[in-house]
C-alpha cells in the first residue's frame, strides 16, 4: 500500500543550494509550513482579492497579485511604488500574519541575514502561461535588506540574470517548498519567471502563488 503524502520523506530534507554571493536556495524549507501559508494566503485573497494589475504602459500583467503588511506593491499609470493603501480601491492592505513574519525571519536568519524584519509581502498568483518579464526589484528604501520568497504549488523556471538587463541569465527550477533569499550583491539583479507550463499540484491545482518578503520602507 502506498500512502503518498508520507512515502519518501526523505525526498523532502531540506537543503541550501547556493546560486552566488548573497543568494541561496533553502530547498523544501517551506514544506513543513504549507498549511499555514495556505490558510494565510486564503484570509487574504478574502479581504484583498487578486487582480491583474495595470504596468505604466498599459498592459495588463499575466501575473494576479495581492499584498499584506504595512505596505504593498502597487502599479498604474503613475508608475510603480510601495503605498499603505490600494489605490484602485482605496483600501489599506490585510495586516501580515504573525506565521508568515516568522517563517520568513527564520528563513533569512538560515541565509545568513539575522536582522531581516519585512513590512511588506506581495503574493503573485501564475497560471498556466503566466510570465513576469525581466526586471529589478528597486523600489524598496533599503537594499541592504534580502528579499525572501517562497514558491508554492505548480513548478516554475526563474531567469536570474545580471545587472544590466540584456547579460547572460542563469535559469533554476522552483517547486513547491523552495525558499530563495536575495540578499548582498544579488540584491540588485535582473530576474524574472519564464512562462508557466502545464502542470498540477495536489493542494494547489493548476497554479503556482509565490510570496515575496521585503523591508520596503
Ligand atoms: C532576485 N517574483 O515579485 S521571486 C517579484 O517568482 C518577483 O514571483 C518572482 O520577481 C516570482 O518581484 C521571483 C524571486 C526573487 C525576488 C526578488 C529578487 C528574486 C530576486 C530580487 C533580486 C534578485
Ligand atoms: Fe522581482
Amino acid at each position: 500500500m502506498n500512502y503518498s503524502l508520507f512515502d519518501d520523506a526523505s525526498d523532502l530534507q531540506p537543503w541550501t543550494e547556493d546560486i552566488c554571493e548573497g543568494a541561496l536556495i533553502l530547498r523544501h524549507f517551506s514544506v513543513l509550513h504549507e498549511i499555514t501559508l495556505l490558510d494565510g494566503i486564503r484570509q487574504i485573497m478574502i479581504k484583498h482579492p487578486f487582480r491583474q494589475l495595470l504596468t505604466p504602459n498599459g498592459h495588463r500583467m499575466s501575473v494576479a497579485m495581492t499584498c499584506c503588511g504595512e505596505v504593498g506593491w502597487v502599479s498604474d499609470s503613475n508608475g510603480y511604488r510601495y503605498s499603505t493603501y490600494d489605490p484602485d480601491n482605496g483600501k489599506h492592505w490585510p495586516s501580515m500574519p504573525d506565521s508568515f513574519f516568522s517563517i520568513a525571519v527564520q528563513a533569512a536568519q538560515e541565509a545568513g541575514f539575522p536582522d531581516f524584519k519585512p513590512d511588506s509581502c506581495l503574493i503573485n498568483q501564475y497560471q498556466v502561461g503566466s510570465r513576469l518579464s525581466l526586471h529589478q526589484d528597486k523600489d524598496e528604501k533599503n537594499f541592504g535588506a534580502p528579499i525572501v520568497s517562497f514558491s508554492l504549488g505548480i513548478p516554475a523556471t526563474f531567469l536570474f540574470g545580471g545587472m544590466q538587463r540584456t547579460d547572460p541569465v542563469q535559469r533554476y527550477h522552483l517547486a513547491h517548498g523552495d525558499v530563495v533569499v536575495w540578499g548582498g550583491p544579488a540584491r540588485l539583479r535582473y530576474h524574472g519567471v519564464a512562462p508557466i507550463k502545464e502542470a498540477a499540484h495536489p493542494l494547489l491545482g493548476t497554479q503556482r502563488i509565490n510570496l515575496t518578503f521585503r523591508q520596503a520602507k
